[in-house]
């Protein structure tokens, strides 16, 4: 059997224990008729018996048990606490746990994540170009962590185990805590996450964040998002049963992203996904200005796709000039198919169409049509 089918088939059981099975027919967004056109859509020629990995119909993820709502966690902007240096520059400060915890990760998947503030991603934080940056971080798992970020600091700041063990940095053992301090710089979109080894491990398991450094001028309004595109390794493989984007798979079909017409969209995206070698960000019917790590005021592309390798990030810039659903998604189509899916949800979509996106599924180069799974 094949590494994608046996992928395949364990995510269709971890649902099936939970839920009744998904349909990748239900990949249509909630409230536009979606669900009933899965329905009609099942005697679709070559499907029955076929595990999608669509989300399960009836059934959600318990976002209060999470602790935290993909939809809301799109524009919850972490800035911590200021006050003003005798210098007169500006100290920001954060306090950042990290714990252990159980999230449900696509309906009915329950993952043992390990988080930093009882979410995955983390929080996204925010500061200004120059400022002070001051993190305590305390370690409340039962398992030794680190914060380390990405930008301009010293090496004892830079969250690495080994390196200033003799002066409280390094790695952070579970009940310890340190305190990192850096400038805000260079401005841009950046990440922070755990950097004890197994690696992978650390950071696929849900220890990391967006880290955003606004310019000094600040950039023009917009309605402003963070997409962290991620994945969970559900049965310890080393290979990804789920993707999405803020974690819970499939989400932003069920709970499409409500924008305005002719409004700027700002996207700060990231790509933390372990396991997969590269990732990527599509939308549909419209182009975007693509600004790579968000460290220019100048963008370097006006286009519809984007791939990242781990770690890499960049801020987006659209506006959608018509009503309607509009389908964003990594152009991996598997990736796609096993969560990372979402419908940007312009002004009223009944009015105009509403999505049927979900056919684009139908004929998969691996395990689709007349494929029993
Ligand atoms: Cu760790």
């Amino acid at each position: 059997m094949s590494e994608l089918l046996s992928r395949r088939r364990m995510l269709g059981g971890a649902l099936a224990a939970g839920a009744s099975l998904p349909i990748v027919h239900g990949l249509l967004p909630q409230g536009s008729g979606g669900p009933q056109r899965a329905g009609a859509m099942s005697g679709h020629a070559g499907h029955d018996g076929f595990v999608h990995a669509g989300f399960a119909p009836g059934r959600s993820v318990d976002h209060r048990a999470n602790g935290f709502n993909p939809t809301a966690l799109l524009r919850d902007f972490d800035y911590g606490k200021t006050r003003r240096l005798a210098s007169g520059r500006v100290l920001r400060e954060w306090e950042i746990v990290a714990q252990d915890r159980e999230i449900e990760v696509a309906p009915g998947v329950k993952y043992e994540a390990w988080t930093y503030n009882g979410r995955v991603p983390g929080p996204t934080l925010r500061a200004r170009e120059g400022e002070r940056l001051r993190l305590r971080f305390l370690n409340a798992s039962e398992h030794p962590h680190t914060i380390h970020f990405h930008g301009i600091h010293t090496a004892l700041m830079d969250g690495m185990p080994g390196i200033g063990e003799n002066r409280g940095a390094g790695q952070i053992e579970p009940g310890a805590e340190f305190t990192y301090e850096f400038d805000a710089e260079p401005f841009g979109v950046h990440l922070y996450h755990c950097h004890v080894s197994p690696l992978a491990s650390h950071i696929s398991r849900g220890l990391y964040g967006a880290f955003i450094i606004d310019p000094k001028k600040g950039r023009p309004e917009a309605d402003e998002m963070v997409m962290v595109m991620n994945g969970f390794d559900t049965n310890f493989d080393l290979a990804n049963e789920i993707y999405a984007v803020n974690t819970v798979g499939f989400h932003y079909i069920n709970e499409p992203i409500q924008v305005a017409r002719d409004e700027l969209l700002r996207l700060y995206v990231v790509n933390v996904l372990e396991f997969d070698p590269i990732n990527s960000f599509h939308v549909h019917a419209n182009f975007f200005q693509h600004y790579p790590t968000g460290t220019s005021l100048q963008p370097s592309e006006f286009t519809d796709t984007i791939i990242q390798g781990q770690g890499q990030r960049a801020i987006l810039e659209m506006k959608f000039p018509f009503d309607g659903d509009y389908m964003f998604h990594a152009h991996v189509s598997e990736f796609a198919e096993l969560g990372w899916s979402g419908f940007f949800r312009v002004g009223d979509p009944a009015r105009h169409g509403s999505a049927a996106a979900a056919a684009m599924y139908c004929e998969l180069p691996w395990g689709g049509a007349g494929s029993k799974a």
